[in-house]
């Protein structure tokens, strides 16, 4: 009775059979989802390692580590990967099911409703967190908006909507599973993509996109990473930079003459130190990467004053925290915190030295923090000061 009232309403991509391609089928739609699913809970994770090694929880059992020392560059190598892979399998996955948008009746149960509801949310929320974090890597932030607080957030709610859509979907799908085999759309006449053809398309287009940016932090493949924002191996030194001295405005600090490093706060004897003072105390080498939020990552071998020393020297209490100051004045990266097990790591450097060579003033000249497992945003350059808190 009520279908056929509602009967004049099915036109356009309402009417029955609007879609004809055999390739708006639940099954393709079931293995693109379950490969997002692992794409998009992989980029989750290793993006919550992110978030909590950049606003450490106070809980110490939950604090970063210091080893292994390059956990931090595999994690966020990961979640970069994760997410550019993701663009694909999305783009594949919504493509299969937009005819849904159109399904008649446009509700069929509470689930299906609930579900429904939901899409906004999960497709808006995905689809903002792949184009966002895919700009950031190449480091364009053309919005008005804080990065890391929208892409945090939104993270939240992408993955809160995703647990839900695939709970409705089991409810709804798992049921027809054991029925029957899952409703297929016909086998359209004539050639065209096989079901199996878009898959391999999709699958091929992941590969594709993966091999051709990875290398921006898995060295072996920085040759062929052509659609790679960056290149391990640009820049001064052989490494790349991301902000440039001129750039934070410590051209002139660094290179003056009477540059100190201050170690104060909570110490005994605060310290006030030359470049000459600095380079006449004990040198300590580490082989560590710089592993770049935004996706490249680069190892260096690093020589310079351990952080340990210089606590030690200034009669800092075993268990202090250490906040590390820049020269440059304001921007979210002029300063650092050290955790316990981060200021004392032998490894932990106020580097004066990359690859046996005198830092470049835009890798932080004349003294850069430089420590293993660490976002590449607290590893501060144009040290000015360690503050002991
Ligand atoms: N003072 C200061 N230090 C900084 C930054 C900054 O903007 N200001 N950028 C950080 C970021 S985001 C990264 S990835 C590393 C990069 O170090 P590099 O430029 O020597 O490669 O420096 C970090 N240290
Ligand atoms: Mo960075």
């Amino acid at each position: 009775m009520l279908e056929e009232r509602l009967a004049p309403l099915q036109r356009g991509p309402l009417r029955p059979g609007a879609f004809s391609s055999r390739l708006h089928d639940e099954r393709v739609a079931m293995v693109l989802g379950i490969a997002l699913g692992v794409t998009f809970t992989t980029c989750f994770l290793t993006g919550l390692i992110s978030h909590f090694a950049q606003h450490p929880l106070d809980l110490g059992f939950l604090s970063m580590p210091a080893s292994p020392a390059s956990l931090y560059r595999v994690t966020q190598g990961v979640h970069v990967a994760s997410g550019i892979a993701s663009i694909p399998l999305l783009a594949a996955k919504l493509w299969t099911v937009y005819p849904r948008l159109f399904a008649f009746p446009p509700i069929e149960n509470l689930v299906h409703a609930f579900e429904r509801a939901l899409i906004p949310f999960l497709t808006g929320g995905a689809i903002f967190m792949l184009f966002t974090g895919l700009l950031n890597t190449a480091r364009w932030y053309p919005w008005g908006f804080n990065f890391t607080v929208a892409h945090y957030w939104t993270a939240w709610i992408v993955i809160g909507a995703l647990i839900v859509h695939i709970g409705a979907k089991l409810a709804i799908v798992g049921p027809a599973l054991r029925r029957a085999p899952v409703k297929r759309a016909p086998e359209g006449q004539g050639d065209g993509l096989s079901r199996r053809g878009l898959l391999a398309a999709a699958g091929t287009a992941v590969a594709a996109v993966t091999l051709t940016t990875v290398g921006q932090t898995f060295r072996p493949l920085k040759d062929v990473a052509r659609l790679a924002p960056r290149r391990p191996d640009v820049g001064p030194q052989g490494i790349p930079v991301n902000k440039s001295a001129i750039g934070a405005g410590v051209v002139d600090a660094a290179h003056d003459a009477g540059w100190k490093l201050e170690v104060g706060g909570r110490v005994a004897r605060p310290l006030s130190l030359s470049l000459a003072q600095l380079a006449h105390l004990p040198q300590h080498e580490a082989h560590l990467p710089i592993a770049c939020v935004e996706g490249w990552s680069a190892a260096a071998r690093w020589r310079g004053v351990a952080v340990g020393t210089l606590l030690e020297i200034a009669g800092a209490e075993p268990g202090s925290e250490v906040v590390v100051h820049s020269l440059q004045q304001g921007g979210s990266y002029s300063s650092s915190r050290l955790n316990v097990a981060h200021a004392r790591h032998p490894d932990t450097l106020l580097a004066l030295q990359i690859n046996g060579e005198t830092l470049h003033i835009d890798h932080g000249y004349p003294a850069r923090l430089i420590a293993p497992n660490r976002p590449g945003v607290q590893q501060t350059k144009w040290v000015a000061r360690l503050e002991v808190v």
